[in-house]
Formats: structure tokens, C-alpha cells, sequence
């Protein structure tokens, strides 16, 4: 066998071993999908799992005041090109959203140190915590502490369980008031990440990769409906002031609106009713909007349209009712540089490529807001993901990381 032919056997293996073994913390049971939730136990154990596999390769690694898992290949040239992802995911989520990007970058570390490549800047490999912000509505946590924003005020923001996240944070071993010691954006020179696309269109063009253009934009909003609680049996229909019922009016109109709007896309996640007794009517419901849009204005001009709506249904409806803003990520162009670095790649590596926008948010969107950032996506079967049928093949994702790592290799020499 060539010994092209086998480093090609050798980096699919490891990397099907490395998606096997991350694929077994937080595994939910036999549908094969994934909980790692932030601060979480399995998330914790595939970060430690992280930490080993980059200490094996003789390179620094450990997780930082935000729970981000940081690899050093240190060298002397001036400021770092990180490599990252993330390994939480959202509850019964897939095995390759973040972590195919995490496994990637560390089969190039290993590619890159086997070939006795030497880098004229250090190269750090991130998995940043929280990404998806599925548990306490706080995407992006890692990464935005690893750039210096202040985060204290999340630390009251509770999940489904009535955990407050800075306590959540303590029992992980970790403490909020420290975060700010995760910042390291200032030694960071520029950014690159690979994703699965989570959508159709890759698969449907039968293009090897996706340069990523930009990312769009998304708002995190939570509605609160507070009515009156009352007897199911003894309350006349015409006489009760029902949260649920007044909700469920506004999440139709809500989706509706956005079918009409046809610049956003809105989803209702989560819904929480109380008091949540079969015979008692709903006093107050609680449900979580997200919005995405290419453009801001486009996500300013639906939010102001669902705060009418809101209004207007519970006055109807005899209800109180309010809309707030949890998160806000604005959309963002990724680099004209780096995109030409992951084309060259792409070529050097016989990889059909096409640019494409991002639907999906990622922790670029936010490093990318202070250094070049770029993104390469890697196919998605049926475009399906957050779901445990989210697959990609071994073909695509090894395709991919050969991609990320002669881009890595023009961008540190
Ligand atoms: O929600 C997103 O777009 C990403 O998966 N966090
Ligand atoms: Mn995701
Ligand atoms: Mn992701």
C-alpha cells in the first residue's frame, strides 16, 4: 500500500475512533442521540477526554475560567491561529455538530506534528463551552468570555431545573467571578473552524466542502403570558383568563408571520406552563422565540412585529404578557483572506468547494467580531441536524479535515 494511501486509512480511523469515543459521553440510549449540556458531567468528561488526547501529542491543553478546553502548540511567531468548535450539544442532539470540528482540528494537530511540520506561530485547538446555550439560553458563553465580555449578569439566568448557572458553574468546579480570566483574544491572530452544514445544500449540489461567507444573525426571545389559574370544572369557558390558550394563539401567529416575512426564520423551542396540573387552568405560560435572519434589521423589524401581536392577543384574551431579549448575535461577514486560504486548500486538496452562507450560528460569529475568522462546512446528510439522525460520512469528514489542515498549514508558516 502507498504511504499516501495509508496515512489516508490511518487519519479515517482515528478519526471514526475519536467520533466513536467523543459519541459516548452524554449518549442518550439506543437512538444514538447526544446530551452534553453545558457544565454538564458527560461535557466535562469529553473535555477531559480533549485534554489527553492533545497532552498525547505532547502539546499543552487544559480547560480555561469558562470551561474551554485550550491546546498550545506554542512557537515563537507573534500571536496564535486558533482551531476550534465545541463538544456541548443541544438535549438528544447529533454526534458531528461541533464535535466533527473539534475531532478535525485535533487530526490535524496530529497530521501536522506526524509530518514534523513546524509552525511560525503557535497553534491553539478550542472546544468552547456552551456553545449552543441550550440549558440556560446563553449561546456562545465559552467563546464570548474567551473575548473579554463580561458575562456576570448570566449568572442568576437558571435551566429547567431551577439551577442558577453560576451555580452550575461551581459544582463544575468552576466560579463565575473568575471569568474574566479566560480572555485571550489579544494573543490570537485569526480564527478557523469546521462544521457540518446542517443543511441540504451541499449534499444537493455534491460538493466536497463550503467556504462559508458570512453567518446569520439570531435573537433569543422569551414571551411570558400570565393569566389567572381556576377550577377546569367549575370555571365557565367565557369566564377564564387561560396563559396556554392565549399562547398557543400567539406561537401560530408568530410562525405565520414569519412564513409571510420571508427574511426570518422564527422557532418556538420550549414551552413551560403553570401551575401544570391537569384540572387547573394555566396561570402562566412561558415560551422562548428564535429568530434568525442574514440581516439585523430584518430580525429588529420581526421582533417589533411579534411584540404587537403579543399585545394585541392579550388584550383579546384578557391576559398580561411580555417579550424580552435573552441573546443577540449579529450576523457577520467572515474573511475575504481566510475564505481565499480555505479555497486554495480546497484545491490543493482536489476538493470541489463552493461559498455558501451560514443558516446556522457558530463561535466564529463571535471571535470573528474581533480577528479574521473563516469556516469550512462539510456535508450533512439530508441537511438534517439537532436531531440524532445528523450524519456525515467518514469520506466527507476526513475530506474536510484534510482541507482544515493544509489551510492551518498555509496560514501558520
Ligand atoms: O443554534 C445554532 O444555530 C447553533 O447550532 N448553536
Ligand atoms: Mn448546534
Ligand atoms: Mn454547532
Amino acid at each position: 500500500m502507498l504511504d499516501g494511501q495509508r496515512r489516508k486509512l490511518n487519519a479515517v480511523t482515528e478519526l471514526i475512533r475519536d467520533l466513536q469515543t467523543l459519541s459516548r459521553f452524554g449518549a442518550d440510549g439506543d437512538d444514538g442521540g447526544i446530551s452534553r449540556l453545558a457544565w454538564s458531567p458527560p461535557l466535562l468528561e469529553a473535555s477531559g477526554w480533549l485534554v489527553q488526547q492533545v497532552r498525547a501529542l505532547g502539546l499543552d491543553a487544559d480547560l480555561d475560567a469558562a470551561g474551554n478546553v485550550v491546546a498550545v502548540w506554542a512557537a515563537d511567531g507573534g500571536d496564535a491561529l486558533v482551531v476550534g468548535s465545541h463538544l456541548d450539544t443541544v438535549p438528544n442532539g447529533g454526534r458531528f455538530d461541533g464535535a466533527l470540528g473539534v475531532i478535525a482540528g485535533l487530526a490535524a494537530l496530529r497530521q501536522l506534528r506526524g509530518s514534523g511540520f513546524q509552525p511560525k506561530r503557535p497553534i491553539w485547538l478550542v472546544s468552547f463551552m456552551d456553545e449552543e446555550g441550550a440549558r440556560f439560553s446563553t449561546p456562545m458563553f465559552g467563546s464570548r468570555a474567551f473575548v473579554g465580555e463580561d458575562l456576570q449578569h448570566l449568572g442568576t439566568r437558571t435551566d429547567g431545573d431551577g439551577t442558577r448557572l453560576a451555580d452550575a458553574m461551581s459544582a463544575a468546579g468552576f466560579s463565575l467571578e473568575a471569568l474574566s480570566s479566560a480572555r485571550a483574544i489579544d494573543r490570537v491572530h485569526g480564527y478557523l473552524e469546521l462544521h457540518i452544514e446542517q443543511g441540504p445544500v451541499l449534499e444537493a449540489q455534491d460538493t466536497d466542502v463550503g467556504v462559508v461567507t458570512h453567518i446569520a444573525g439570531s435573537a433569543d426571545l422569551q414571551v411570558v403570558v400570565t393569566g389567572e389559574a381556576g377550577h377546569a370544572g367549575t370555571t365557565p369557558m367565557g369566564a377564564r383568563r387561560d396563559a396556554l390558550v392565549g399562547a398557543s394563539r400567539m406561537i401560530t401567529l408568530i410562525c405565520q408571520a414569519a412564513a409571510e416575512d420571508g427574511d426570518v426564520r422564527a422557532t418556538v423551542g420550549t414551552i413551560a406552563v403553570s401551575p401544570g396540573a391537569s384540572n387547573v387552568i394555566p396561570a402562566r405560560a412561558e415560551f422562548t422565540v428564535d429568530v434568525r435572519a442574514t440581516e439585523d434589521a430584518a430580525i429588529d423589524r420581526f421582533s417589533a412585529r411579534l411584540s404587537a401581536l403579543i399585545a394585541d392577543i392579550a388584550r383579546e384574551e384578557g391576559l398580561e404578557a411580555s417579550l424580552d431579549e435573552a441573546a443577540r448575535l449579529a450576523p457577520l461577514a467572515l474573511d475575504g483572506d481566510l475564505q481565499g486560504a480555505l479555497v486554495a486548500a480546497a484545491r490543493e486538496a482536489g476538493a470541489s468547494f463552493t461559498s455558501m452562507p451560514s443558516g446556522a450560528a457558530h463561535d466564529a460569529m463571535v471571535i470573528g467580531r474581533h480577528v479574521p475568522a473563516g469556516m469550512l462546512f462539510v456535508p450533512s446528510r439530508g441537511g438534517i441536524s439537532h436531531n440524532p439522525a445528523e450524519y456525515t460520512s467518514a469520506d466527507d469528514a476526513v475530506r474536510g479535515a484534510e482541507v482544515l489542515t493544509r489551510a492551518i498549514a498555509q496560514l501558520a508558516s
